[in-house]
Order: structure tokens, then sequence, then C-alpha cells
């Protein structure tokens, strides 16, 4: 299994879930501006969709997109995900949240032209969206004592948010500290090159 990622985007999180999972798997760095694998490869050979994150599984397919990537963890480690009848379905709903919702909102801030009326409007998006899910978080994780692989997805938005600057509503910096201090967490940001 391979990981098609670039330091610090979104593909951190499954980075992060697969170490979580303890899943067996190869990194693949991609440069995104010039689209090619740091093995020299035109990446869009391999992901016709051109970004990252992308898992190439043990029988050659190759699944995208972050939301279908933790929900596949997730399925081979059950202990990663929410427990009862519904809890595969409140995973799909926080990812969703996560995708469509937070990280989407962050286009501006990886625009280069980008307006500063565009970014402070994103910035005011941000910050309701993840207030949001502050509001809320009762115990350590998004879904209370149980570590999920949607926790991961939560962290890299606030890696992001921090490094534009962006207040953190409670309890999200105590997450962060939590996200920091796990050695799937400090593993796939050493592999990266981001720690
Ligand atoms: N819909 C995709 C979006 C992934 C995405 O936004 N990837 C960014 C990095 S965080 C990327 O590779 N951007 C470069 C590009 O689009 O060429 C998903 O959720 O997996």
């Amino acid at each position: 299994m391979i990981l098609f990622l670039a330091p610090g985007a979104c593909s951190l999180a499954g980075h992060i879930a697969l170490h979580e999972a303890g899943l067996p798997f190869d990194r693949i760095k991609v440069d995104l501006k010039a689209h090619r694998t740091e093995d020299g490869r035109d990446y869009f050979e391999i992901n016709p969709k051109g970004y990252v994150p992308a898992l190439m599984l043990d029988d050659g397919g190759l699944l995208t997109e972050n939301v279908a990537i933790l929900t596949w963890v997730g399925d081979q480690t059950p202990a990663l995900k929410p427990e009862g009848n519904m809890g595969r379905y409140r995973l799909l709903e926080a990812l969703a949240y996560i995708s469509t919702e937070i990280h989407k909102a962050f286009k501006p801030f990886f625009q280069p032209g980008a307006r500063g009326d565009d970014r402070t409007a994103a910035a005011a998006v941000i910050g309701k969206r993840l207030d949001l899910l502050a509001r809320s978080m009762r115990e350590d994780w998004l879904f209370g004592r149980t570590f999920s692989v949607a926790d991961p997805y939560l962290f890299v938005m606030l890696t992001w948010a921090k490094k534009n600057d962006l207040s953190l509503p409670e309890p999200l910096p105590a997450f962060f500290e939590r996200m920091m201090a796990r050695p799937a967490v400090r593993l796939a940001l050493d592999h990266e090159g981001s720690a």
C-alpha cells in the first residue's frame, strides 16, 4: 500500500490514521506545483485528479478523497470508528462536514492571488464552523472517549488555522495538544518533515 502525500497538506490526516491503525504502508511525496512524485513520475498518470491524498491499495486500485480514505482506514480498524448502529453514519457526517465545510473554506489561504478581503471572510466562516464542532466536544475527541479517523482530519484543519494565525475556539487548543502527544502524529509529522 502506498500513500501519496504532500508535507503538511490534507493527506496528513490519512497518514496519521494509517499509523494509528498500525497498517503497513509506504509513502511517496508529491510536488503539487510540478505534479511530480519524488521518484520522478508524472503524478497525473498515477492520479488523474492531480491532488493528494491518494492511496494505492495492495491490489493496485487507487483510492482518492479524504472522506473515502479515512472511512476505508476506519473499516480496516473498527476501534477507530464511533460505536453503535449509527457510528458509521456519525463518522461520515463528521468527515463530510470537515471536508466540505472546513477544508474547502481554507481555499483563499492557499491561493497566492487571493485578496485580503477573501481571507478575512474565509477566516470568519472557518471560525464559525470550528466553533460548532468545539461546542459539541464533551471529552477528549470528536466522538467523546473514542478516538476516530475523524480526529486527524480535524487536527490538520487546526494546523492550517494556526499557520494562518486564526484563533482556535475552546476546547480545541487542548485537543490540538492531545493530538500532538500521540505517537502516530509525531511519526507522521516526522516522516513528512513538518514536525
Ligand atoms: N476533494 C479532495 C481535495 C484534496 C485537496 O484539496 N488536496 C490538496 C492538498 S490539501 C491538493 O492536493 N492540492 C493541489 C491541487 O489541487 O493540485 C479530498 O478531499 O481529498
